[in-house]
């Protein structure tokens, strides 16, 4: 499997973004695993031109997208992007759409498809918190799940792919007020690596629940 790991860079004023320090220490966890790593830019569009460049020029099985949720507790593989920005700080060139649509002829919701089920399964299995998010919000993270999707469907039939968002690491919490939830960065490193494996063994889901009552 021939898969693009992708994380963002730092924004919003933090110093790092613990998402790409995690993907720059992941490695495959098996020989038949091909792991191909890419910064992208915190910034509305540009960050899905410069993943779907990369997908053109590579003969790609998947794409994993990975972007830091400050103040989650848990890892969180994200079901669905939808078709909105509405972008409560601005982006790292200073934009800040609230309430457009992300592609004005797109559907309105593009479900991730990597075996999210699965993803989590085998996270779990580590000894690591990991979730079903319904929602990944409606900043750049969330517009890039929707760009990387909608292209994959038109342009890349057999290309899946999907998000993941991770909590803070202890270091970035310790200034900001009551401390929210972290995550060591080896942890966060394993629980990538243990959502990879899972992509190479399941090219369907598997069937779990894991849906949420509100
Ligand atoms: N997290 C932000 C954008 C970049 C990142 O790592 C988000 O969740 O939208």
């Amino acid at each position: 499997m021939k898969l693009l790991l992708t994380a963002f860079e730092p924004f919003g004023g933090d110093a790092r973004n613990p998402a790409w320090e995690a993907v720059q220490l992941v490695q495959a966890p098996s020989p038949a695993i091909e792991i191909t790593k890419l910064q992208v830019p915190t910034v509305f569009h540009d960050s899905i031109r410069t993943v779907v460049d990369a997908v053109a020029a590579d003969a790609l099985d998947a794409v994993l997208s990975v972007g830091l949720a400050g103040g989650r507790s848990s890892v969180a593989v994200e079901r669905v992007a939808i078709n909105v920005d509405d972008a409560r700080i601005p982006d790292n060139r200073g934009n800040r759409p609230i309430d457009e649509p992300i592609c004005a002829d797109g559907p309105p919701a593009c479900f991730s498809t990597l075996p999210i089920k699965a993803m989590v399964a085998e996270i779990r299995r580590c000894g690591l918190p990991a979730e079903i998010s319904n929602s990944a919000g409606t900043y750049v993270c969330n517009h890039l799940m929707y760009g990387v999707l909608h292209h994959a469907a038109a342009q890349f039939s057999g290309v899946r792919a999907g998000f993941i968002h991770v909590p803070y690491t202890p270091d970035l919490v310790l200034d900001k007020p009551s401390h929210p939830a972290s995550m060591a960065l080896p942890d966060i490193v394993r629980a990538l690596e243990a959502a990879i494996c899972a992509i190479a063994a399941h090219q369907t889901d598997c069937k779990s629940a894991e849906g949420s009552l509100y």
